[in-house]
């Protein structure tokens, strides 16, 4: 088997432990890394005076990684700036909160470099490379010129968008032009990735082949590829005593309400604001709920240093205090809202113990929070996911409770129906999204996406075709 040498922005160490609030990226690169006994590269998290890119090797939950601190210069423009003032509200549609920088773009372009040159001694001929995600996406292109020719890949974790948002990029085409520089790009949902082919064939002379993109010398395959969950590793906490106490815990303070359950970062891409204002309608239009069921929110803070996320944190508390306020009874808190992060096993026992798990991204790459609350279900007596379709696991989870999240009356009305749900009916639909959880998990994830990068690459000279991906109706 060839080394898989992986590469994220953050790598997880040894001492966050499993117990930490993990990423959905974390939890899925630990688990294709250790069956491939490979290599994860990545920044520290920690700040140093002065880059010097030393790196740090070690052992973390049985996977070697390798880690480099970072200078406050580029934590400030490639992390808090570019990738996330930048990239990610973009990605995610939100071009009212992009910022545009040319010293964001600047320190991107300079911490991808630094990755390079870091990363280059580690590097054997017959390595497979996997770099993930939206803040490396010109790493391959800094590689290839050192010379490297190995098969490497890319996977976006996030949505790809439209050619029309992309555009306000100052640098839109050279960005897309690096990252044809991969042997494979994975994208989480056909949406993402035909985004991706209507900027390169609108903007580039680029020639598209079925799932190929020949740009220059170098054939891309652009592969759709959803991310799952660790499903069998996650389901086992059934047995551990951490989810059955946080399980019981909830359904004593529960006395006998049924309770809907959102957990998320705590990001405006999760559609938070819209949730509680959707709760705050159902509560209004069916007061006969009053006093029968409460929302626990959880929602750890991320990204304080952002103020975007410092905005929609002032504006959660104010949300949830104000409902609160307006609802609430003497015995009855109709909102939960708990700004904390906890271990898997507790979130299992909290997700089982959830009559409906509310998902409601604005937009959302894929969404592992909505597989979680379907694989932690009982299969005899399941709970009902209501899923926005703006997650790139909607695409997969037909059979939850589909809602628009822009629209309050249509969530509130999910919401209803899913507490209202007939047994035999949540059985049956518990029943096929916990197929395709269990079929496409974290491994078939890492399987399909490494046997891309590990085929021969497609012929250099393609002719050219009719585009066979694009609907021309
Ligand atoms: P994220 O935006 O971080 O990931 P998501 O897929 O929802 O989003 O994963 C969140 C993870 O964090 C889940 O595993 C969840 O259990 C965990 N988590 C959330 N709240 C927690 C809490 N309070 N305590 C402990 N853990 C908590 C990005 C993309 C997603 C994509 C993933 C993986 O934005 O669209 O699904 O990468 O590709």
């Amino acid at each position: 088997m060839r080394r898989l040498i992986a590469i994220s922005n953050r790598v997880q160490t040894e001492t966050e432990g499993e117990n930490a609030n993990r990423g959905g990226l974390a939890v899925a690169l630990a688990a294709a890394l250790r069956e491939s006994s490979g290599l994860w590269f990545g920044w520290s998290g920690e700040q140093t005076d002065e880059f010097t890119g030393q790196i740090t090797f070690r052992k973390a939950n049985g996977v070697a990684t390798a880690t480099i601190d970072l200078e406050a210069q580029d934590i400030d423009e490639y992390y808090n700036g570019f990738a996330n003032r930048t990239l990610w509200p973009l990605f995610h549609y939100r071009l009212d909160l992009t910022e545009i920088a040319r010293d964001f773009a600047g320190g991107y372009a300079r911490v991808n470099q630094r990755f390079a040159e870091t990363l280059a001694p580690l590097i054997e001929p017959d390595d497979l490379v996997w770099v993930h995600d939206y803040h490396l996406m010109p790493l391959a292109q800094q590689l290839r010129a050192r010379g490297f020719e190995n098969r490497i890949g890319f996977f976006l974790h996030i949505p790809w968008p439209p050619p029309s948002l992309l555009m306000s990029l100052p640098d839109h085409r050279e960005l897309v032009e690096s990252l044809l520089d991969y042997d494979v790009i994975g994208f989480q949902s056909d949406e993402w990735r035909q985004s991706f082919i209507d900027y390169v064939t609108a903007h580039l002379d680029a020639e598209i082949d079925g799932e190929h993109v020949t740009f220059g010398a170098r054939s891309t395959r652009l592969l759709v590829c959803p991310i799952g969950l660790d499903t069998a590793d996650f389901c086992s906490a059934v047995h551990s005593l951490a989810a059955k106490q946080a399980e019981t815990r909830l359904t004593v303070s529960a006395v006998g309400r049924e309770m809907i359950v959102g957990v998320d970062r705590l990001d405006y891409s999760k559609g938070l604001q819209e949730r509680f204002a959707a709760y705050e309608l159902l509560l209004t239009s069916r007061p006969e709920l009053c006093e029968k069921v409460f929302l626990l929110q959880i929602a750890p803070p991320s990204r304080g240093d952002v103020p975007s996320y410092q905005q929609i944190r002032a504006e959660l508390n104010a949300l949830s205090g104000s409902i609160n306020g307006e609802f609430a009874s003497i015995d009855w808190v109709p909102l939960r809202y708990v700004n904390q992060g906890y271990s898997r096993d507790e979130l299992f026992g909290i997700y089982r113990a959830a009559k409906v798990g509310l998902v409601t991204p604005l937009r959302d790459g894929m969404n592992l929070v909505a597989k979680e609350y379907v694989a932690a279900q009982d299969p005899a007596d399941p709970g009902v996911l209501v899923l926005s379709c703006f997650a790139g696991a909607a695409a997969q989870l037909e059979s939850a409770v589909i809602v628009n999240p822009h629209s309050s009356e249509d969530m509130a009305d999910g919401i209803a129906r899913a507490l209202a749900m007939p047994l035999a009916e949540r059985q049956e639909r518990h029943r096929a999204m916990l197929d395709c959880i269990v079929k496409q998990d974290v491994h078939w994830w890492s399987r399909r996406f490494m046997d891309a990068l590990g085929e021969d690459p497609a012929p250099s000279a393609v002719p050219r075709l009719v585009d066979a991906t694009r609907n021309t109706a």
